[in-house]
């Protein structure tokens, strides 16, 4: 039986927390806490920008980057983006001289719990460019070896072993590199030999049509076989010939934040290592086996990829309940969304295109199917450990997508986001 989908540690990333570091990986100055970015804009004058900068210097805080330009927003400003070591003594007192001279002042934090936080101007820190995604790699809420007593390979050392194999991958990952291939074992490719065997007797019914188009291509294009497990860099490759979607591999799970992030930049954070061979039709986490044949396909429809790209880009600075919001959208959609389609119900979630039981259970009468309303939608309870009660019915990925945008409009943030393709970033300076 195919229980459920990677149970209590995304219980505890769903209520919000934002989880510890295993500590056992963190690279000195390479700690993402270690981030306070802030923006302020000023009125114009002859010195505006060396006014601003000696005020940084009198309290002893080292800009490690700095940007200006003249406002949009309002013709008699310039608007400064600066980034400094939040950790300097002075970083309190000249936030303070900040506020009372600057015409508008805005602080992105990794730490919104520090004595900035009373301040509403404090925005949660987010990438700005996709190198920046380099920084959630020591992240993570678990990693590699570190297995649950329940887990299904939790005695297994030779498993657990490998496991961490799979996390340095992950760890040692930057931005631009190839994704390091990996040899299979035998083991392993018959784990992946039964999943793959199953599902595939399912797709031709139960998968939606993007689904159905993609996946012989990946058999074309990336040896998906029942005796081959693909290599991450082969997928990530076609992926970004599809839509500009790329992989990255993890090391373990993402705090919901930064995982939804990396869509925010066409990036999809991909495990690497495949679920324990006693339980072939179980796993308590995602796996290479969900990755691959549950998400890559639709990350290769133009109309999914930009409903996906969407949830990324309006949870970037957004708060900590929209951030849950959101992910319970992701959860509804990306997971275990549904869509009509020639007056059929299909499946195209990963969640649901990664589990032989759940597939079929969601097309039958069984579950209680909902209309997709964001607003609802972004609010309702869902069980982790079994299958869902509830799913939400998509007329298509171009309405779920406008629906999306229109619902992501009531999120408060001081700024709007855009996302520039040819420098894959995200454009903030122009605030709203
Ligand atoms: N992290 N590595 C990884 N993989 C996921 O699928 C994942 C995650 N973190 C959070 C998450 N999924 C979801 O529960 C949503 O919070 C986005
Ligand atoms: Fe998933």
């Amino acid at each position: 039986m195919d229980a459920g989908h990677w149970p209590e540690k995304r219980a505890k990333l769903d209520n919000g927390d934002e989880g510890q570091t295993t500590g056992s990986y963190l690279k000195e100055g390479e700690d993402i806490a270690g981030t306070m970015e802030v923006i302020f804009s000023v009125n114009e004058e002859v010195g505006a920008l060396a006014k601003a900068l000696r005020l940084f210097e009198s309290h002893k805080i080292n800009l490690t980057h700095i940007e200006s330009r003249p406002s949009k927003r309002n013709r008699d400003q310039y608007e400064f983006f600066v980034r400094f070591d939040p950790e300097a003594p002075g970083v309190k007192s000249a936030l303070e001289a900040l506020r009372s001279s600057a015409a508008s002042v805005q602080v992105h934090s990794r730490d919104t719990t520090t004595e900035n936080s009373d301040h509403n101007d404090t925005v949660p820190w987010f990438p700005r460019k996709i190198a920046d995604l380099d920084r959630f790699a020591n992240q993570i809420l678990s990693y590699g070896s570190d297995l649950d007593s329940d887990h299904p390979g939790f005695t297994d050392a030779v498993y657990r072993a490998r496991r961490k194999e799979f996390a340095d991958i992950a760890f040692n990952y930057k931005h631009g590199q190839p994704i390091p291939r990996v040899e299979y074992t035998e083991q392993e490719i018959n784990t992946w030999r039964k999943i793959f065997t199953e599902l595939r007797k399912l797709f031709p019914t139960h998968a939606c049509r993007e689904h159905n188009y993609v996946f012989p291509l990946l058999m074309e294009n990336c040896g998906f076989r029942e005796d081959n497990i693909p290599q991450l860099e082969d997928v990530s490759n076609f992926l970004k010939d599809c839509t500009g979607f790329t992989l990255r591999p993890v090391a373990g799970l993402l705090s919901s934040r930064d995982f939804l992030a990396g869509l925010a930049f066409r990036v999809f954070h991909s495990t690497q290592y495949i679920r324990h061979y006693s339980k072939p039709m179980y796993t308590p986490e995602p796996d290479v086996c969900h990755e691959l044949l549950g998400h890559a396909p639709l990350f290769a429809d133009p109309s999914f990829a930009q409903f996906s790209q969407e949830i990324g880009l309006a949870s970037l600075g957004a708060p900590d309940d929209f951030v849950m919001k959101l992910a319970t959208l992701y959860w509804f959609t990306v997971e275990f969304g549904l869509c009509r389609q020639d007056g059929e119900v299909k499946a195209y979630g990963a969640g649901l295109l990664s589990s032989f039981g759940e597939l079929q259970y969601c097309l039958t009468d069984k579950p209680d199917i909902r209309p997709f309303e964001p607003e609802k939608i972004s609010v309702t309870k869902y069980p982790i450990t079994e299958y869902q009660p509830i799913y939400f019915l998509a007329d298509s990925f171009q309405d779920a997508k406008e629906k999306l945008r229109a619902w992501s409009h009531t999120i408060p943030r001081p700024f709007s986001v855009h996302y520039n393709p040819y420098t894959q970033s995200v454009e903030i300076l122009d605030n709203k």
